[in-house]
């Protein structure tokens, strides 16, 4: 009973504290009145004097719009007011264009939510198929920028280099880290008097995956804008992620093995049949691809048959070229092409450049192109790598580099390096010591699919340890674990892909409602030990799932039911020495 009515209490005090909205979204959703709720004179974004440019305001009411289907929110139909409009930094005349969605007056929570983007771009759409209604369905306002880059469609790529040797460095550190700041910050202003909030708390958040995990991890390492993140499978550590794209080629260039894509394809279904029980569940999901590490002798997989049909060029993602029929029986050249690329990039001394992807995970940067006139293999360079090295290393105003003539190990490991130091406090961002972000209260949650094929899993655990041993060196293993767990927590999704759900291993589940448990977590204390999932396609569609929060390991007993164990030799293989750099990775 006492519990009771002390609940009761706060439950009333915290109703208190917000706003009763008599107002309609049409009383408000109007250009006047958003025009209002904006500064009218030069206004300062931490240090960043900006104007709004009043003419470029874009103001209407959505209603009764539906999403469904989304990986990172629910199915849900909202209201919401649709507002664009542009700034300009003063004194540069430049032109960087918002967009915010708010909820209904009605379903406002008090929220503000920032997106990010993915790839070279700065947002993931500004429709109902991007990050937007993630926000709103939360009752926060939600906000995209376009960078400045000319058009919410137009990518960083497409602005940096203004002729070949010469770049627009404005827009490199807009990318970075600039632009989001500037979106929150602005956002957060406008949310406040738009809906007329004067003292009330105002909980900010951001949501991003891939770029947009990068995007997130750039903010908390530089500022104290959120109360939580959530970063998805972040693309840091850029010079190492853009030019590790490039290793599986060079892996096949150095062996001479062109794999067709169908052995590669057969080694995957392998790989994934017999690592699928380990975990202890066969349900299709390699739920640990550290005992599959462990445990798979790949040259098992020598000498079986494979057939695939042909399939035509696709230009998705990931991007692969129209392959013919294939009958063949996997080559222990092929398998040792496997098992290089997973080993991840050593130089030609032997040490540790950078760490790889998981078994498990499709070999995307290994495809290989099908010569119709020779009927031989041979390189399909990919167009992460090759573009930042042209694009971003080169400062050509090009996607691709002509071909990857006399290209080694030790060439992957300079240019690593030359990015490295290039662009180290701009698209860098694995600063490791978050200590301002954590005594502002901010809290993180960053979530990697194990068979990410882009992004390396690895590369999360990497800067999670870095994090750790930086921020606790004082503290054990143990100690610093859990200190850290109390504000930054690290999920590995089972089976999932790069930033979405993984047709290989479609039983696996997805963590779709992560704003809704980090409010949880920022708003109410519940400490998320296990991260909420959905199935949201195979066998269990529909149904929850769990997912272990790292270091721990999700186990399977008899009955299937999930533990998350701790176990050292399992996470010994996430950890990496780079004995090629006497500088630290983190
Ligand atoms: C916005 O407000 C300013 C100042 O009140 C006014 O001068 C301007 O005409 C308004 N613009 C629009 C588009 O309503
Ligand atoms: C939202 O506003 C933008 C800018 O005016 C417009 O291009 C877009 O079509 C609007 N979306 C909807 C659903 O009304
Ligand atoms: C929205 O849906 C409600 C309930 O179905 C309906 O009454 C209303 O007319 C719809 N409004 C618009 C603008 O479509
Ligand atoms: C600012 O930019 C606009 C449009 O790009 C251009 O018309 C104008 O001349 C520029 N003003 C200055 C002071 O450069
Ligand atoms: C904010 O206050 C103004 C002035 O009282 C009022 O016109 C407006 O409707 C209010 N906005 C909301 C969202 O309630
Ligand atoms: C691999 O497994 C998938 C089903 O997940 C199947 O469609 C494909 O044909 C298999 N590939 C080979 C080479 O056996
Ligand atoms: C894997 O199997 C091959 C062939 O049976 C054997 O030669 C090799 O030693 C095994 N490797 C490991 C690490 O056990
Ligand atoms: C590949 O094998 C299948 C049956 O396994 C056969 O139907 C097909 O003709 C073969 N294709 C080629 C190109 O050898
Ligand atoms: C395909 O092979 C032919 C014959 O060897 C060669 O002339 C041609 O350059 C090759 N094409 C590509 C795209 O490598
Ligand atoms: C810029 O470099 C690219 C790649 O080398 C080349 O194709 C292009 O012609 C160059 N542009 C100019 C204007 O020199
Ligand atoms: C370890 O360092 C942290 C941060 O500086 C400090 O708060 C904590 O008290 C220290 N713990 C021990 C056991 O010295
Ligand atoms: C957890 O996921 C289930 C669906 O699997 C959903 O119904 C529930 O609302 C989620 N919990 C939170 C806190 O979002
Ligand atoms: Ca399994």
């Amino acid at each position: 009973m006492r519990f009771h009515s002390v609940s009761w209490a706060l439950v009333l005090a915290a109703s208190a504290a917000r706003n009763v909205y008599a107002v309609s979204i049409y009383d408000v959703c109007t250009v006047s009145y958003v025009n209002a709720s904006l500064p009218q004179e030069v206004t300062y974004l931490g240090t960043t004097p900006v104007t709004i440019l009043p003419s470029s305001i874009q103001v209407n009411p959505v209603i009764n719009n539906t999403v469904s289907g989304a990986s990172f929110f629910p199915d849900a139909e909202f209201d919401y007011c649709n507002v664009t409009f542009a700034y300009t930094h003063t004194g540069r005349n430049d032109s960087v264009q918002v967009t915010y969605w708010l909820p209904a007056p009605t379903s406002f929570k008090n929220r503000y939510l920032a997106t990010g983007g993915g790839g070279y771009a700065i947002n993931s759409g500004i429709g109902n198929t991007g990050s937007l209604p993630g926000g709103v369905i939360y009752g926060a306002v939600a906000g995209a920028t376009d960078g400045g880059f000319g058009s919410f469609s137009n990518n960083f790529d497409s602005v940096y280099i203004i002729q070949n040797g010469t770049v627009d460095l404005e827009s490199l550190f807009m990318f970075g880290y600039q632009a989001i700041h500037e979106l929150t910050l602005l956002g957060q202003l406008f949310t406040q008097s738009f809906f007329n909030m004067s003292d009330d708390k105002l909980y900010s958040y951001y949501q991003g995956c891939s770029e947009g995990g990068r995007d997130g991890w750039s903010q908390v390492q530089r500022f104290t804008d959120f109360d939580g993140v959530i970063t998805g499978a972040p693309a840091f550590r850029f010079s190492f992620q853009q030019v590790q794209h490039l290793y599986s080629n060079i892996v096949q260039q150095t062996l001479d093995y062109y794999p067709p894509a169908c052995e590669l394809q057969k080694i995957l279904n392998e790989t994934l049949a017999f690592c699928d029980p380990l975990d202890g569940l066969t349900d299709g999901v390699v739920a640990r691809t550290d005992l599959c590490k462990l445990q798979f002798n790949t040259s098992s997989i020598v000498g079986k048959s494979y057939y695939c049909p042909a399939t035509p060029e696709f230009l998705g993602f990931p991007p692969a070229p129209a392959w013919p029929e294939q009958n063949g029986t996997v080559a222990a050249e092929g398998v040792e092409v496997a098992n290089t690329i997973i080993d991840g990039l050593h130089d030609t001394d032997g040490k540790r450049v950078y760490l790889s992807y998981q078994p498990s995970s499709i070999f995307a940067d290994g495809y290989t192109s099908y010569n119709t006139t020779s009927s031989e293999w041979g390189l399909y360079i990919n167009s992460f790598g090759s573009e930042f090295v042209a694009r971003y290393l080169e400062l050509l105003d090009t996607s691709t580099l002509p071909n990857l003539d006399g290209v080694t190990y030790d060439t992957l490991k300079k240019w690593i390096i030359e990015g490295w130091k290039k662009y180290e406090d701009t698209l860098q961002t694995t600063w490791p010591d978050l200590t301002e972000y954590h005594d502002s209260g901010g809290k993180i949650l960053h979530f990697h699919g194990e068979s990410d094929f882009s992004i390396p899993t690895a590369s999360s655990v990497r800067y999670h340890e870095s994090v750790r041993s930086i921020m606790y060196s004082n503290l054990t293993y143990n100690e610093s674990t859990e200190a850290l767990g109390d504000w930054y927590r690290l999920y590995l999704v089972p089976g999932a892909q790069h930033c979405a759900p993984n047709a290989y291993e479609p039983n696996g589940p997805f963590p779709q409602t992560n704003l809704g448990v980090l409010i949880e977590w920022v708003e109410n204390g519940v400490v998320p030990v296990t991260l909420n999932a959905t199935h949201l396609a195979g066998d269990k569609v529909g149904e929850n799932a769990q997912i272990c929060a790292w270091p721990l390991r999700p186990l399977w007993d008899v009955d299937g039911n999930m533990d998350c164990v701790f176990d050292q030799a399992s996470i010994d293989t996430w950890v990496y020495d780079f004995d090629s750099f006497k500088l630290p990775v983190y």
